[in-house]
């Protein structure tokens, strides 16, 4: 009994959200070898901002050793998974979600996509070379940072945008602002009916995340309505989601999804995300081709990937980033 309200006090600093919610929405899938690929990623990314691909071509063994790696990591002795700490900006955290307060059921690793600094500390908690994980990330990060050009590409194309590469450009540039995650959920009971926030809702600030996770529920979107439909987990699948910035290079016309992850009751989450980012001295703004003739329906004003982060990393997990880059 004493531990039960000992661990009933500890929770009630997170948010809690009934967890009976069921839907009849089905989520975008695309195989990315079909050939009318093209409309449906356009489509998904028009309604939704969040797809699902299969046929996606991402070696397994890649995958796995990764997954393997980040359980052997979070299970470490706190006093270890410290040593990796804090996340600012790269590294191990736990609970603590950006710098404005928010918290979350969830422990993460950040590490940026073109440092093999960041690689460390981990490996040393992990009690092998630096070389050895940052191979075992880079493998996985190239592999899933070309699909996301790859996926790019037909968007541009299915957009009829003359230059196929306008938004795989962003990431392949040796200056490319990326970020990649590692996130831990451990298991949480129900509380009072409710399921525990993982990592409350937002929209991610770059142009594209791709994430993959183990086969634990968990995640959810937002319809534009604002209801909440669950993803149901698929380990072998990668869930693709618009970020704020393509938002703004198609004028409004893809829509950056709001997204959460609700703590599972019974089984672990691990999922794995690359975002996807410009580099700092980009500038963002609806693609001339997209807009009417005279280019006066442009949505937003003109910012720099750098100005949008500064003021992304000063905002709480589910502020409205755009609305302060938005012409009125
Ligand atoms: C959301 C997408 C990525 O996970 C992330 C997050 C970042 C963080 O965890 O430090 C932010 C969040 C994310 C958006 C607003 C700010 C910054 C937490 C937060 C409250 C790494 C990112 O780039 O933006």
């Amino acid at each position: 009994m004493v531990v039960m309200s000992k661990q009933s006090s500890k929770m009630e600093q997170f948010c809690v959200v009934n967890s009976s919610q069921s839907t009849n929405t089905l989520i975008p899938l695309i195989d990315l070898s079909q050939p009318d690929s093209r409309s449906c990623l356009v489509k998904a990314c028009e309604d939704f901002g969040f797809f699902k691909v299969i046929n996606h071509g991402i070696p397994t063994e890649f995958i796995n050793k990764l997954e393997s790696k980040a359980i052997k990591f979070f299970s470490s002795p706190m006093s270890e998974k410290e040593k990796a700490g804090p996340p600012n900006p790269v590294g191990y955290g736990n609970k603590s979600i950006g710098r404005n307060g928010d918290v979350g059921w969830v422990e993460y690793l950040l590490l940026t996509t073109n440092s093999e600094n960041d690689c460390q500390k981990i490996a040393s908690v992990l009690g092998e070379t630096p070389e050895n994980f940052s191979l075992c990330v880079n493998n996985y990060v190239k592999a899933v940072k070309k699909m996301a050009c790859d996926i790019l590409e037909l968007l541009a194309e299915g957009l009829k945008i003359q230059q196929k590469n306008v938004f795989s450009e962003l990431l392949m540039d040796k200056q490319s602002d990326s970020v990649f995650r590692l996130n831990h959920y451990p298991p949480c009971p129900v509380f009072h009916g409710k399921n525990l926030i993982g990592f409350g809702e937002h929209t991610d600030p770059q142009i594209i995340s791709v994430l993959r996770s183990n086969n634990t529920s968990g995640l959810q979107i937002s319809l534009k309505q604002g209801s909440w439909i669950p993803v149901p987990a698929d380990q072998d699948s990668f869930f693709i989601n618009v970020g704020d910035s393509l938002q703004v290079m198609t004028n409004g016309r893809f829509k950056s999804v709001r997204h959460r992850v609700l703590a599972n009751s019974y089984k672990s989450r691990v999922s794995m995300i690359y975002f996807g980012g410009p580099p700092l001295s980009e500038k963002i703004a609806p693609l001339p081709s997209l807009l009417k003739e005279g280019n006066n329906n442009s949505l937003y004003k003109e910012f720099t990937w750098f100005e949008y982060k500064i003021s992304a990393y000063q905002s709480k997990l589910a502020d409205n980033r755009l609305c302060l880059f938005e012409k009125i």
